[in-house]
């Protein structure tokens, strides 16, 4: 090993440490809206990737102190322990209720829930349509990874035609099963509904793209014009049977097909325009 490396791997020692960067340019760095705790996910998992882009948000927008966020259940139930901001853990399925009640008398504080398919798609369809259908002031951020990851990889709403589940052993059957939701698709149809968009986080491009949405998302609420949802198409190497390679091809050649990324519903002109005098006047 050469010295340069042993300097680099010797210095962090734990993750609190912080690491000799002498001599070294940074072109990359753990957001500081991030604790120190070790994240839980497995290698590859997209959650980690969305946790990262959303401290990275936070920290940009200058609100770390200002943001309330709600943790749903499932693989992302941990979320609180990994940002360094305000949080409210909600029962499976509750988030955006939550969101709701903590808006509402919280106004001048972003809040945003985080959500996976099982949490917002299942057992929290009803929450999920009505917070949104009511057009509250929140962001929503919603993990599509086509599957129920903590509970070991049962189907979810979102699982694709055929894909093999712990309770879809021989494939999603459309006849039996139901199709996959297209839960962006199905909400941009509501009137509260204010920007939804559908994103990904498997390659540096995508990340780059989920960011700026994730941060228009939490832009929006100086507005009060409606929901934000954002939904990121993930992956789950551990249940999808993957390895972490092989999901980024799975996403590529399968579930774009069916989750094509992109925009769904965008704010008027007006509505941006309105949004970018406020801006300017929080620069004044
Ligand atoms: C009321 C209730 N019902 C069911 C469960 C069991 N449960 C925990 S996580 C989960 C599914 C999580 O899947 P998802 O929301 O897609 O999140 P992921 O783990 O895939 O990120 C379920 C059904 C629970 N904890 N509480
Ligand atoms: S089980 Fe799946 S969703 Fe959960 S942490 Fe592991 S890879 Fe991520
Ligand atoms: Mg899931």
């Amino acid at each position: 090993m050469s010295e340069e490396k042993e300097k680099i791997v010797e210095a962090p020692g734990c993750l609190t440490a912080e690491p000799d960067l002498e001599g070294y340019e940074l072109v990359y760095e753990k957001p500081h809206t991030f604790t120190d705790v070790p994240m839980h996910y497995c290698p590859g998992c997209g959650h980690s990737t969305a946790h990262k882009i959303l401290g990275e948000v936070i920290q940009e927008l200058g609100i770390q102190n200002n943001i309330i966020g709600v943790a749903p259940v499932g693989c992302s139930v941990f979320a609180y322990d990994y940002l360094d901001i305000d949080w409210q853990e909600a029962a499976h399925g509750r988030a955006t209720a939550v969101a709701t009640g903590i808006k509402r008398i919280r106004p001048e504080n972003y809040v945003f829930t985080y959500q996976g398919d099982g949490d917002l798609a299942a057992i929290g369809t009803a929450e999920t349509i009505h917070c949104i259908n009511r057009g509250e002031n929140v962001t929503i951020i919603f993990i599509n990874n086509g599957v129920y990851g903590m509970t070991s990889g049962q189907m979810a709403p979102t699982s694709l035609a055929g894909m093999k589940t712990t309770t879809s052993p021989y494939g999603r059957d459309i006849k039996t099963m139901g199709s996959p939701i297209k839960v962006s698709e199905l909400i941009a149809n509501l009137p509260g509904a204010f920007y939804v968009t559908r994103q990904a986080v498997h390659t540096a491009n995508y990340v780059r793209k989920a960011k700026k949405a994730i941060m228009n998302g939490l832009r929006y609420q100086k507005l009060g014009l409606g929901t934000s949802f954002i939904e990121i198409v993930s992956n789950c190497p551990s249940n999808w049977k993957m390895t972490p390679l092989q999901t980024i091809d799975f996403i590529n050649n399968e579930m774009l097909h069916y989750y094509p990324l992109g925009d769904v519903k965008l704010p008027s002109k007006e509505a941006l325009d309105a949004l970018a005098e406020i801006e300017k006047g929080e620069k004044k």
